[in-house]
């Protein structure tokens, strides 16, 4: 592990340099390779930096701030690296504000750099002013204004630690315009010291004997791995450990890929929309063992029916969570990996619990996912189920939010970590296409997919001129059924089909908005030209849209309706055979 307090020492440079330049280093230093950034007034100076530096990272122009943000998202979420963002004062800052949510609610390491005015007018109502510390303070893990010029090469570096170290999460440095544009002859300390910020890494001992005892003892254990799992590159102690201790897995929306979803041990996603095994394994469990995920309550629905006869064990790098939603009779604080690692090592004799995995297995078997195909119309999940069959379940996929993320998650099968980046605890719209920018220019070598909303879609799409202009090859697949789908899905169920704003009838032409950004378009609209419209998209070298015309009234099942408990799933279905 990194000590906390570090001294680094640069070759001394004896020249006039700004702080535009000093913060540039500092970016070169931290081994960046590419920042996603939009300019503006106050951010100038950095931005002149930037041209003079002949930087060793590339900059990224998307063509929305949220869309820097998101991107960044992505980078982070396939790379495990931080994403770098740079955005202007004022609009510039607040247009980043719900990425920056977003990557606080899914904990993604993100480094944001604003300009602010001049320091001397801070507080004045100046052109392009706006609060970042105090807009940013309840979504960010910390933030910082730099008053001093002396401080920003070493604020820069505590940023870089503290968004990565731990729980990641996201950390912004407010630059005012006259810091960046002073000039100095010094080189300053970047040493830190952060008393107050000592993550707990390596689990207590006796925290994990304690896990050990209440597994040899169950009779009904399961495992519940979420995004800590990710984060802290446990997919292979994982899959070790349930194999081991032959452990049902189930998964949270953001752990979809820390096991393996074609294992045999794999139950799949728990949750609202989650399997009805999952709900099942974890309703009847008598140990549920959670590793690196935070009880949401999309997860745990009406929290007196979750895990209701289990011992709870939760293991976390971030203490704050543990008890936070659900009482936990076992808490391990700490890495996921090095838990695990540190449970293979004991000597556990498990009573045996054969039939549990028998009964979890069958229920897997007997009621797995299902639709409903048509000759006509194009099921979404087949479409689904086709991208999977072409790309063979290795590729990237992200998405928006709505119907489509719902049906990408049960129906792509993720066999490997760090391939499923969706916006998991904000839920928002407009991720999809700039994460999947992130993901690719990350994980170049990679397959890229981003499925995508006809709603979502509209909210980022400019975000497509970034596509074409890097010849990026993502294939976007716009799953277009004319509304916002999950939204009119809870008003036919919920509010008697009041479908009160939720139908979109005056859908641009995507085709022609694809043309428009010189990227293929193709509209697919028959379930039987699914497979070959999928394999061409495949084939073809570069990007594509693709406008799926998807059946209108499809419907997300099973699902678990608001108040309930998660065995009383709605539209789950026997297999006939
Ligand atoms: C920024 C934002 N605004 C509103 C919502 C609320 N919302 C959740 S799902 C949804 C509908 C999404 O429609 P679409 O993108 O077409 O996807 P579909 O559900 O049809 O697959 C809406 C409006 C949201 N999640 N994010």
């Amino acid at each position: 592990m990194k000590t906390q307090t570090e001294t680094h020492t640069q070759p001394v440079e004896q020249k006039l340099r700004t702080g535009a330049d000093l913060f540039v280093q500092s970016l070169v230093e931290e081994k960046v390779d590419t920042v996603f950034g939009y300019p503006g007034g106050a951010v100038l100076p950095i931005y002149d930096a930037l041209y003079r530096a002949d930087a060793p990272f590339q900059h990224i122009l998307c063509r929305h701030e949220q869309g820097l943000i998101h991107a960044a998202e992505g980078y982070a979420r396939v790379t495990g690296k931080p994403g770098v963002v740079i955005a202007t004062s004022g609009p510039g800052a607040t247009n980043l504000i719900t990425g920056i949510t977003d990557a606080m609610m899914d904990s993604l390491p993100v480094v944001v750099f604003t300009g602010q005015v001049s320091t001397a007018v801070i507080g004045s109502d100046a052109f392009q002013e706006a609060d970042v510390i105090g807009l940013t303070t309840p979504i960010t893990k910390h933030n910082y204004q730099v008053t001093d010029i002396k401080d920003l090469p070493r604020i820069t570096r505590e940023a870089f630690h503290i968004a990565t170290t731990g729980r990641p999460g996201p950390v912004v440095v407010d630059i005012p315009k006259n810091i960046a544009q002073e000039i100095t002859d010094k080189t300053f300390d970047t040493s830190f010291h952060l008393p107050g910020y000592q993550p707990t890494v390596k689990p207590n001992p006796l925290q994990i004997r304690r896990l050990a005892e209440a597994l040899a003892k169950a009779k009904k254990p399961v495992l519940l791995a979420g995004a800590g799992v990710h984060f802290a590159d446990a997919s292979e102690e994982l899959k070790a450990f349930a194999e081991k201790f032959e452990l049902p897995v189930t998964t949270t929306l953001l752990g979809l890929g820390s096991f393996p979803g074609g294992h045999e041990q794999a139950l799949g996603m728990a949750g609202m929309h989650g399997s009805y095994s999952a709900n099942m394994a974890i309703y009847e469990a008598d140990l549920l063992i959670n590793i690196g995920a935070r009880f949401d309550d999309r997860l745990t629905g009406a929290i007196q029916h979750f895990a209701p006869e289990a011992a709870v064990a939760h293991i976390d790098i971030d203490p704050a969570e543990i008890g936070k939603n659900i009482e936990t009779k076992i808490p391990v604080v700490g890495d996921a990996k090095e838990a695990l690692t540190a449970l293979l090592d004991i000597d556990i004799e498990c009573t045996d619990h054969s039939s549990w995995s028998e009964e979890t297995m069958n229920n897997k078997k007997e009621y797995p996912f299902w639709f409903e195909r048509s000759d006509d119309l194009i099921s979404p999940q087949w479409l689904i189920e086709s991208v999977h069959r072409e790309t063979d379940g290795h590729a990237i996929v992200t998405t928006d939010v709505g119907q489509h993320q719902m049906w990408a998650a049960q129906f792509y099968q993720f066999n490997s970590p760090h391939k499923w980046v969706t916006s998991g605890g904000l839920g928002t719209m407009g991720f999809g296409l700039p994460a999947a920018i992130g993901a690719q220019l990350g994980r170049p070598e990679e397959t890229v997919v981003a499925i995508v909303g006809d709603g979502g879609f509209q909210m980022t799409m400019q975000e497509m001129a970034v596509v074409k202009q890097h010849n990026l090859p993502i294939k976007v697949i716009i799953v277009n059924n004319e509304a916002l789908g999950m939204v009119r899905q809870w008003q036919e169920k919920f509010y008697e089909e009041r479908y009160s704003a939720s139908l979109m009838t005056e859908n641009p032409d995507f085709i022609k908005l694809a043309e428009g950004f010189g990227v293929k378009g193709i509209r697919v609209s028959k379930e039987t030209d699914v497979p070959s419209v999928i394999k061409e998209v495949f084939q073809h070298d570069g990007p594509v849209l693709v406008d799926a015309r998807v059946q209108k009234l499809d419907k997300v099942f099973p699902m678990v309706a608001p108040g309930k408990g998660n065995h009383e799933m709605i539209g789950v279905k026997q297999c006939e055979e």
